[in-house]
């Protein structure tokens, strides 16, 4: 059986942690490590003076990491500059936020030949490798120059913008040519494949059948894949005590009230002021309800050093300040806005204990805070999910309330809607997106993924 090679920015089991502070696509990638006794690949995380290649190997749980330092140019160009500041904004539709720097793209460029020179002698010729989102897009090609003849696959984890927008990108052509290094690119939805589809095809002359891009003589399958959670694990996780206690105690400190329920990375792409704006319009219209909800808000900082994420932040507090100075009384603040990490079994806790998640990305490629909140939910009495039509999971969730995250007269609709939806319907909703979500698991993911790689013929 051949082995699996994972490459990835970052190697979530090297700083693993204790079992239920893995996120779930850690789990499943290191499940599949196991099973074909392969090795996960990528940056440290640390700075080195000078680039070395030294590579550090680590070995837990049946999987062995390797993982190599970055010298600060290569942190500054590569993972601030060119994913964070060019490629992330650029991908979630935000060309106004998008920085095109050659210095980026030459640090990402370069930053990838290292990985490549690093990773290419752990390589054996009958290995898979697995190649993992939009840090790595040249990594596949970077591999075949310098001779690797072996499967190589890659996911993106993100959405993939339409056409018009990615020709903003000065080296758009250049970057999706070195796609053609790839036997398989699997996306989460079809209209991510789609777009990038059209771009091949109108921008660089190549041509689409039955899943399978042509470009010279290159081809690459595409499939649809879209990711799941450890829908099994994450269910039991809101059954134990540590989720039971933090349920109790969000219900008392609730006193009567629904709460409403956000949790993301704070990202420009989760829609945070749209929802708080929506939120505002709710108890402006409904004046009569409004003191029996509130929002919670939990939302740890991400990428701090990037000044977009900045501003985001200092106006998120803005407005969560603004609103809950308009409108709060004595006993009731309408927005508690938190900045903080959780632990996996407080946040199943939190997600049970609330009568509605709101989830409403302007754009993203899946989102599992989605998934996670409809699987810790209590079957005979579950939350409701307000959902962005514009996250790939919409696609699969199809029973939550769908929403356009930038009205914020459908956020306030959908957020009455949710106060008074009937226990029946909140079942029979439920159901039908608990049922997907058990079905298309994370496993489920990576073994559709392993399964198309491994069955591809080697160039
Ligand atoms: P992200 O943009 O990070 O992932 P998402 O899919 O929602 O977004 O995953 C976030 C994860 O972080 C969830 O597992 C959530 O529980 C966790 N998390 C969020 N806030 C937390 C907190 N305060 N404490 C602890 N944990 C917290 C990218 C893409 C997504 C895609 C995933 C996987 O942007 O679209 O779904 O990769 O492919």
């Amino acid at each position: 059986m051949s082995r699996l090679i994972v490459i990835s920015n970052r190697v979530a089991a090297a700083t693993g942690g204790a079992a239920g502070s893995q996120g779930g696509l850690a789990v499943a990638l290191t499940a599949a490590l196991r099973e074909y006794r392969g090795l996960w690949f990528g940056w440290s995380g640390e700075v080195t003076d000078e680039f070395t290649g030294q590579i550090t190997f680590h070995r837990e749980d049946g999987v062995t990491t390797a993982t190599v330092d970055l010298e600060e140019q290569d942190v500054e160009e590569y993972y601030n500059g060119y994913a964070n500041r060019t490629l992330w904004p650029l991908f979630h539709y935000r060309i106004d936020l998008a920085e095109y720097e050659r210095g980026f793209a030459g640090g990402y460029q370069r930053t990838n030949e290292r990985f490549a020179e690093t990773v290419t002698p752990l390589i054996e010729p009958d290995d898979a490798v697995w190649v993992q989102d939009y840090h790595m897009i040249p990594l596949g090609a970077e591999l075949r120059k310098r001779g690797c003849r072996n499967r190589i696959g890659f996911f993106l984890h993100t959405p993939w913008p339409p056409r018009r927008l990615l020709l903003t990108l000065p080296e758009a052509s250049d970057l999706v040519s070195t796609m053609f290094a790839y036997d398989v690119i699997g996306f989460h939805t079809n209209e991510w494949l789609q777009s990038f589809v059209e771009f091949v095809v109108m921008e660089c002359g190549g041509s689409f059948a039955d899943g399978v891009l042509r470009l010279g003589e290159r081809q690459i399958r595409l499939i649809v894949c879209p990711i799941g959670i450890d829908c099994e694990d994450f269910a039991a996780l809101a059954r134990s005590d540590e989720a039971r206690d933090t349920c109790t105690q969000m219900r008392e400190s609730a006193n009567g009230r629904a709460m409403m329920v956000g949790v993301d990375r704070l990202d420009y792409s989760k829609g945070l002021e749209e929802r708080f704006l929506g939120y505002e319009r709710f108890l402006i219209e409904n004046p009569e309800e409004r003191k029996e909800v509130f929002l919670l808000q939990i939302a740890p900082p991400s990428r701090g050093t990037v000044e977009s994420y900045q501003r985001i932040r200092s106006a998120l507090e803005g407005l969560s300040g603004r609103i809950n100075g308009a409108h709060a009384d004595l006993d009731w603040v309408p927005i508690r806005y938190v900045n903080q990490g959780y632990s996996r079994g407080v946040l199943a806790g939190v997600y049970r204990a609330a009568r509605m998640a709101l989830v409403t990305p302007l754009r993203d490629g899946m989102n599992l805070v989605a998934k996670e909140f409809v699987a810790a939910q209590d079957p005979e009495d579950p939350g409701v999910l307000i959902l962005s039509r514009f996250a790939g999971a919409a696609v699969q969730l199809t029973d939550a309330l769908l929403v356009n995250p930038y009205s914020a007269e459908e956020l306030s609709d959908a957020i009455r809607t949710a106060l008074a939806m009937s226990r029946e319907e909140r079942i029979r909703r439920w159901r039908t997106m608990f049922d997907n979500i058990q079905r298309e698991d994370v496993m489920w993911w990576r073994q559709r993924f392993t399964d198309t790689l491994l069955s591809s013929v080697p160039t």
